[in-house]
């Protein structure tokens, strides 16, 4: 029996890839909790939501702009590739929702994502609305115009998540016949629950992960091995 149980990527009609910071590891861009977690080094209420950027809006810049050099030298890996190769060989049958802002999945070839807590790359204005993409690392001109700071386009916790986004997730979960949920340790909501709508409507449920998880037991499969790894068994690649 290969580590993949068998599972092949063929046998179903719509796949949702349901990824978490785990997908992100092999690239270099650290993970939230765990050895090293960026949670573990900084306090997300100076530096991480709402409050802190009212507060001190430069402390928090800092802090994502320090993000944003790390990610900028990180590639991304093996498991992004696979997933954005099956979406490109089939469009409307590949969904994939990630709670990552790292844009490693659009890097490595996907062409849509549902990106649940926002992006890493996007800021707005929350006077006049404008939101923009901004790629530069770091971003040095941190005020729109008309003189509002630049609020990064993140979902930080206690903040909701974009209506839509959340819509057109559960929408691809609730259709398809298999998720995936790959690097993700399943503790913040609400994303920790959407693979339970997979569940409700029937689908196959496979988790990847290294590590057992709070959401373990509602996975049909459990393979426990690195996301570049385990994709590629499954992709038969
Ligand atoms: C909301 C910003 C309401 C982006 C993040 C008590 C109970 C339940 C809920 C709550 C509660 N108290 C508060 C809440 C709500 C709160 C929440 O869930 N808190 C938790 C922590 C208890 N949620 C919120 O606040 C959300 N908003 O509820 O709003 C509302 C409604 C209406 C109106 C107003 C408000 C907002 C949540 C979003 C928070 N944003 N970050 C950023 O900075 O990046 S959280 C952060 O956690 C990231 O977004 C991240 O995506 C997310 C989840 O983390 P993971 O991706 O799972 O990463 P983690 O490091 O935890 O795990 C990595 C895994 O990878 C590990 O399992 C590891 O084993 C594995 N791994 C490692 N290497 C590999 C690997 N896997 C595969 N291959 C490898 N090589």
């Amino acid at each position: 029996m290969t580590k993949s149980n068998n599972i092949s990527f063929e046998k179903f009609e719509r796949i949702v890839f349901f990824t978490g910071a785990g997908i992100s590891a092999e690239s270099g861009v650290p993970t939230f909790r765990g050895k090293g977690g960026i949670w573990e080094k900084y306090d997300y209420e100076q530096y991480a939501c709402q409050a802190a950027f009212d507060r001190d809006p430069e402390k928090v810049w800092e802090f994502h702009n320090a993000r944003r050099e790390v990610v900028a030298r990180c590639e991304p890996n093996r498991g992004h590739e696979i997933i954005g190769q099956l979406q490109k060989e089939r469009p409307g049958d590949v969904a994939i929702v990630t709670q990552n802002i790292d844009g490693l999945h659009l890097r490595g070839g996907a062409m849509t994502v549902h990106e649940l807590h926002g992006s890493l790359w996007r800021v707005r204005c929350e006077r006049c609305g404008v939101v923009e993409q901004r790629l530069e690392a770091p971003l040095t001109e941190l005020q729109h115009d008309c003189g509002a700071w630049w609020r990064p386009d993140i979902v930080w916790f206690g903040d909701a998540l974009d209506g839509e986004v959340i819509e057109a997730s559960i929408e691809a979960i609730s259709r398809c016949q298999l998720l995936v949920s790959i690097g993700t340790s399943g503790v913040v909501f609400p994303a920790a629950q959407l693979p339970l709508a997979a569940k409700k409507a029937g689908s196959t449920l496979v988790e990847i992960n290294p590590e057992p998880t709070a959401m373990s037991d509602a996975y049909d499969h459990c393979l426990r091995g690195s996301a570049s790894e385990m994709l590629a068994e499954l992709a038969g690649r």
